[in-house]
């Protein structure tokens, strides 16, 4: 390749294949490397975007060598392992993080400027990895990047979506949703693994064998093909592998009989069926079709990780000394949500029907080995599948679900004749005869060792409530493990500024793997030098989303104003409808006002961001509803800059790594009891941002670390929502005038014509669920309003405010994923560090 106008200033750098990544001009060398050899672009070409996949060969390069130690290490130790197994990863960017985690931020920075670019520039060419929905995708992206800080033998599996989460774009008719094809040129970070392929069989029947055995046979057979995302740790060698699995037909199944007589579409109709597979997170289930293909999915991701791990099992004894037994002593499989369910009849049929192992023997190790992870207590969430379509698509699990429950159902009426009552109820099957279905949640609860909740007051009303007969059958089952999340990428990477603080007063950079080290704060709470640095710090992260807003909104904010945020999935019970009507209150109350009344009013920028599910059509008016007040709001004369009202369309990781550290005030309103966790809070809190919330999830907690002064509680809370709602649905409620105000307003076309009814609807009347608010935003109102108005109070009070805001920070440390997932593998899993020397 000649030298040419692109590639100007790197005249004097060779291109090395094989760096010291140590220094910039190493690294230099090895970004030309692949510039020039692993060539994706015509060649004279270095724009920035060339540059970006130039420079993440570079890295992935350091990550594959120290994956290979990393297998190898495992390999020989032979640890107990642990394998997450997820529907859902939000990885979002990995260069950043990436040389960040390496120590090589400064080496790839000062390489680049070499090849004349920008690193900031070179990691905007990135396109996020989204194969997730929100909290409970982020929440696995952040254990991962635990797991290997922390050096622990451990794997995420999950699937290798061809198109992400939808992007959102804003338009006047609301969101609108579009494909996000995120490997439209390719990533960079994943390593196709030709020689790891499995077969996965869909359909079929069962047969019964001479000897007794069952065997599954006939039906559709396609492959798994895996690809490895390295996972590196923090200043470790230790890099470990989120594998995701891709679908395929067999290669013999392209019928080229059929393309040569001109049939082509039938030629490659397996290819096009395991094309659907992998094709999105999440299918529109609706149709029995539609249904089907979600359990296609599940099953491809349980079946083929548990034929991996089992491989790797074996692979690391002799053949002729194997001892299942000792499986569970190297093998911990944790199901993040119900979604993995099928991995629990998977494994019992590997173990029979092609281990030859018996029921019992399989059963207690499956038992051993598999635990599970409750994400959510709504209704809708709790996954049930037609034993009609299961029986279809997976004919033996369905005879080995089927036998689990009954199993059970003996095992209680002869042990617990007490709970013979509650049988119904508690059993696997649910065999309603117009609809049967399996429970899923039911069967994890079943056959797991452990059962745990995401956030104290979650797994208490697990306890409590959604599993109470469980519980009280297997006491032990059940615990709880508080979420966090990594603080690599939610301090140190999205706000180097704040973090650089941090370490200057706290004298040592070990927060980053040690958070509760930020309780070390606490002393300079009240430090003016400490207070200007601070403000300074989230005044510039306040600046540069300032600009963000502008380019993606087109609306111009003013960077003194107070950064109230709330992001996150968009549903009725997170209640973004309440803090809207909230805003809408505030307009009208600002428009009353005389001018030096208004002097005194405390400007704010409120920013919602967060993507409705396509066919959930009261989220989507939601959105709508947002973003008809910021039309008129934003434009209204007498109002300026005293409000503004953004909806941040296609809220994402990047998005969330540019918002969340410049937010000075967040949301988190759920109504009490609905929230597992929440890990967005998390995230606010760590960056210094108040909260305003209900006592939901792990706002509960979050209140109690870092002190109820510096916390805006308002709302009922859990154990009253029965009652609340009871009264509600009874007629015993007389609405706050003020809330009143606010819904007239919407009534009376301030904000378009719209047809907002449906929405006003779901706030009144007395019916059930989604109706007859059943969210309880009329009763939150006041309460709410009052909260808002102290928040006001409180900002106007810089060392107030300031003081607040650092004790947000300090208390963060028991929120860190490290925490977490240290109690997963000592409560749970049983594993310990296999640190690569
Ligand atoms: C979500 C909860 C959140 C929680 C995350 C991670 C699902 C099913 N659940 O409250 O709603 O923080 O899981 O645990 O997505």
């Amino acid at each position: 390749l000649p030298e040419t106008t692109t590639l100007p200033p790197t005249r004097s750098v060779p291109a090395i294949a094989h760096p010291t990544p140590e220094d910039a001009f190493g690294v230099a060398a090895n970004i030309k490397y692949h510039a020039q050899y692993t060539p994706h672009f015509s060649p004279f070409k270095f724009d920035p975007e060339q540059a970006f996949y130039a420079t993440a060969e570079s890295v992935r390069d350091a990550l594959i060598q120290r994956w290979n130690d990393t297998y190898a290490h495992f390999h020989k130790i032979d640890p107990k392992q642990t394998y997450y197994i997820s529907m859902e990863y939000l990885q979002g960017r990995a260069l950043t993080n990436a040389i960040g985690n390496l120590n090589l931020t400064d080496a790839y920075a000062g390489a680049l400027s070499k090849l004349g670019h920008d690193l900031e520039i070179i990691m905007e060419q990135e396109r996020d990895a989204a194969l997730g929905n929100g909290g409970l995708g982020r929440l696995a992206s952040c254990f991962l990047d635990s797991m290997a800080t922390l050096n622990l033998p451990a794997w995420g599996y999950g699937l290798r979506y061809k198109y992400g989460l939808f992007a959102q774009r804003i338009t006047k008719k609301g969101q609108e949703e579009y494909a996000e094809d995120w490997l439209e040129k390719f990533s960079p970070w994943e390593i196709v693994r030709h020689d790891i392929v499995y077969p996965i069989r869909f359909f079929g029947k069962v047969q019964a064998e001479s000897d007794g055995s069952r065997k599954w046979v006939g039906g559709e057979v396609m492959q798994a093909l895996a690809y490895d995302v390295p996972i590196p740790g923090y200043m470790t060698k230790n890099t470990i592998s989120l594998r995701i699995w891709e679908a395929k037909a067999p290669p013999q199944d392209f019928d080229l009989y059929s393309f040569n007589a001109g049939e082509h579409e039938k030629a490659a109709i397996l290819q096009s069926k395991a094309n659907q597979i992998c094709a999105v997170l999440y299918p529109g289930d609706a149709t029995e079709d539609g249904k089907l293909l979600r359990l296609k999915q599940q099953y491809l991701l349980c079946s083929a990780s548990l034929q991996d791990i089992i491989a790797r099992f074996k692979e690391r004894r002799p053949k002729h000394a194997i001892k299942w037994t000792d499986f569970p002593s190297k093998v911990a499989v944790q199901m993040n949500d119900t979604h993995p369910t099928l991995a629990i009849p998977e494994l019992m049929r590997i173990l029979m029907d092609e281990e030859g192992l018996g029921w019992d023997e399989a059963w207690a190790i499956t038992g051993s080995t598999v635990a599970y992870t409750n994400h959510t207590v709504l209704p809708e969430a709790l996954e049930k599948w037609s034993q009609v379509v299961m029986a279809k698509l997976l004919p033996r699990h369905m005879e080995i679900i089927a036998e689990i429950d009954k199993q059970f159902c003996q095992m209680v009426k002869s042990s617990r004749p007490d709970l013979v009552s509650k049988l119904e109820q508690m059993r696997v099957l649910d065999s309603n005869p117009h609809k049967p279905v399996v429970r899923m949640a039911h069967l994890c609860v079943v056959s797991s060792h452990t059962v745990n909740g995401v956030a104290e007051l979650h797994s208490d009303i697990l306890k409590r409530e959604l599993f109470s007969d469980f519980c009280s059958l297997w006491p032990n089952k059940f615990q709880n493990k508080t979420n966090g999340v990594t603080p690599r990428r939610w301090l140190c990477f999205c706000s180097p500024e704040l973090s650089a603080i941090i370490t200057k007063w706290l004298q040592t950079d070990k927060w980053v793997t040690n958070l509760d080290l930020l309780a070390g704060l606490r002393q300079f709470a009240d430090d003016e030098q400490l207070h200007k640095e601070w403000e300074a710090a989230k005044f510039a992260n306040k600046v540069r989303l300032a600009e963000y807003l502008l380019k993606v909104t087109g609306v111009k904010v003013d960077p003194t104003s107070l950064f109230d945020t709330q992001v996150k999935r968009i549903h009725e019970y997170k209640r973004q409808f309440l803090n809207i009507l909230g805003v809408i209150y505030r307009y009208k109350k600002m428009k009353e006002m005389g001018p030096e009344e208004r002097k005194r009013v405390v400007p704010r920028v409120v920013m919602f961001g967060g993507k409705a599910f396509a066919t959930y059509a009261q989220a989507k008016r939601i959105v709508k509803l947002v973003t008809d007040v910021g039309s008129v709001v934003n434009n209204d004369p007498d109002i300026g800059n005293l409000l503004k009202v953004v909806f941040v369309p296609n809220y994402n990781v990047t998005a969330a790594e540019l918002i969340i550290p410049a937010s000075e005030l967040s949301q988190h309103i759920s109504t009490a009891g609905m929230e597992a966790s929440g890990t967005s809070n998390m995230k606010f809190a760590l960056n210094g941002c108040l909260i305003i919330g209900t006592l939901d999830g792990a706002n509960v907690e979050i209140r109690e670390e870092i002190g109820n002064q510096n916390f805006f509680l308002f709302g009922v809370q859990a154990d009253d929502v029965p009652r609340c709602r009871e009264e509600r649905m009874a007629g015993h409620f007389t609405p706050d005038p003020r809330f009143e105000e606010a819904k007239q307003m919407i009534r009376s076309k301030t904000f378009g014509d719209f047809d907002y009814e449906p929405l006003l609807d779901s706030l009144e009347g007395n019916s059930g669920y989604g109706r007859g608010d059943y969210f309880l935003v009329g009763v939150d109102f006041p309460s709410y309003i009052e909260a808002q108005k102290e928040i006001d109070i409180a900002y106007k009070d810089r060392r107030r405010w300031n003081h607040s805001s650092i004790l947000s920070t300090a208390g963060s440390g028991k929120f860190s994923s490290d925490r977490t997932i240290t109690q997963y593998a000592t409560d749970i899993w049983n594993i310990q560090e296999c640190r690569v020397p």
